[in-house]
């Protein structure tokens, strides 16, 4: 299991519409094995395969509260297939803009389907956090951040505050 880099804005990565997964091969196994690693180090909840530099429709989630008892979810070409009327606002934060936290509105409860590693389609419901996850993951997997749902004055200030380390890093 390797630790990989995390892919950070203004990247144009993640803007891009992954592809789905084919088949379920030794490479999607190692791949699942590296996000699993980079997300528990990071630390998240949640870590889509863009966010690594892979664009493949893949994603891992665990919102466990005991780092004793994990639970580990590896999703292969998730979709969300219903979404309540209900919204519930959460602060949401985001491994690809670090330490930047926002309340953002969402359906408060999904359904989701999803194939796992051994092949097998499973549907599930789920509300509180596994809900807010699921949804902020699959929007990675579209191109979609979390930023893109707040003001047009917010989404340019932390723009800008990352445009500009960006250049710092590069030395220009
Ligand atoms: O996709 C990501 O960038 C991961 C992101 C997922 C997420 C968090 C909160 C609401 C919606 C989606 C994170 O994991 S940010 C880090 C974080 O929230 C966290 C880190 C350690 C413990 C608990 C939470
Ligand atoms: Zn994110």
């Amino acid at each position: 299991m390797t630790i990989r880099p995390l892919v950070i804005i203004p990247d144009p990565k993640l803007r891009l519409v992954s592809e789905p997964v084919k088949e379920i091969t030794q490479e999607i196994r190692q791949l699942a094995d590296d996000m699993l690693e980079t997300m528990y180090d990071a630390p998240g909840v949640g870590l889509a395969a863009i966010q690594i530099g892979v664009p493949l429709r893949m994603v891992t989630m665990d919102v466990s509260k005991s780092e004793d008892e994990r639970q580990p979810m590896v999703l292969i070409n998730p979709e969300i297939t219903w979404a309540s009327e209900e919204k519930r606002v959460y602060e949401e934060g985001c491994l690809s803009i670090p330490e930047y936290y926002e309340e953002v509105e969402r359906p408060d409860r999904v359904r989701f389907r999803y194939m796992n590693l051994q092949g097998e389609v499973i549907e599930q419901e789920a509300d509180g956090l596994l809900a807010t996850c699921v949804q902020h993951e699959i929007d990675h997997l579209n191109g979609v951040l979390f930023i893109d749902y707040l003001s047009k004055l917010k989404r340019d200030r932390v723009m800008t505050k990352f445009k500009k380390a960006a250049r710092r890093e590069a030395g220009a």
